[in-house]
């Protein structure tokens, strides 16, 4: 694992730099999901490649900007799934971005996660690595120094509420409202990574993406963005939840597949269990 982490860790140096000096031009390129891929995202997307071909312990890779996953090494036996630069669309407007990484031993499915990590692209650059428990690191320089663990408490105070509100089910809007009106505050990027490093190092909250008329599975992708972040809410005392069910025990048939999703600490996701389980 030790190896993987270093991997990560010299991947983020090189694409701090290629954040700082790269043209924001679009590529001709789309992604699997339809979007117009950033040249920064395929930039980045390479540099994690080529830095994992380098790791002998990583059997597979699973991209989102790829459409199938690669085997790199046949004797390995970690499985890796990363999102290079999730929010990317943020960078031209100069708002935090981040590298989100799966960490999954055999297979890709939410009960072989052993590890997760993300890296934050703001003002600082932050790693936040959760193995058996979630630890917090900070770029200087060119050297990462370990900063603290992290603990949920629990019951936060923010509220990030992602999807178009105009096609929300009308109980995950009184849901979201519920919470405003016992003082939550809100706070949405657009940026998953730095809106859920916000909840994680402001001590809790909740961050929601329901399923919503026009998009019923959600928007966020299981292996790239949900079950990395749901295995760091859960190490950190939290939890992470489709609304009913612990995400982690949900089933991919698809590498790129979506689902609704909520992360929170305890309180929170008590408050979403309830409402979804009556509202099912
Ligand atoms: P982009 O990578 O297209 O900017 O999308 C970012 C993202 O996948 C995730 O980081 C955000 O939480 C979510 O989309 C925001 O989606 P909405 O704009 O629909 O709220």
């Amino acid at each position: 694992m030790r190896d993987i982490f270093e991997a990560i860790q010299r991947s983020s140096i090189r694409i701090k730099k290629a954040i700082d000096v790269k043209d924001i031009g679009y590529s001709q390129e789309q992604n699997s999901s339809g979007e117009t891929q950033l040249q920064l995202d395929i930039q980045c997307d390479m540099i994690i490649e080529e830095e994992f071909s380098r790791v002998a312990s990583i059997h597979t890779i699973a991209s989102e900007e790829k459409e199938h996953a690669v085997e790199l090494h046949d004797s390995g036996k970690y499985y890796i799934a990363y999102d290079p630069l999730d929010g990317s669309s943020l960078v031209d407007v100069n708002l935090s971005v981040g590298s989100i990484y799966g960490i999954y031993e055999k297979s890709f499915s939410g009960t072989h996660l052993v590890a997760a990590c993300y890296v934050v692209f703001g003002p600082r650059v932050e790693m936040v690595f959760a193995h058996n428990k979630t630890k917090l690191h900070l770029l200087q320089g060119d050297h990462w120094e370990f900063v603290k663990e992290i603990r949920l408490n629990n019951k936060g105070k923010l509220n990030a509420p992602g999807g178009t509100q105009q096609h929300w089910a009308p109980y995950h809007k009184t849901l979201i409202d519920g919470l405003f009106q016992e003082g939550y505050r809100l706070r949405y990027s657009g940026g998953m990574v730095p809106d859920l490093h916000q909840i994680l190092l402001k001590g809790g909250g909740l961050f929601s993406y329901p399923a919503t008329a026009d998009k019923p599975n959600g928007k966020l992708r299981l292996l790239f963005e949900v079950f990395p972040f749901a295995f760091i809410f859960e190490k950190s005392g939290g939890h992470a939840i489709d609304g009913v069910t612990r995400i982690l025990e949900r089933p991919v048939a698809h590498v790129h597949d979506t689902a609704p999703c909520f992360f929170g600490s305890e309180y929170e996701i008590e408050r979403v269990r309830d409402v979804y389980t009556s509202n099912q």
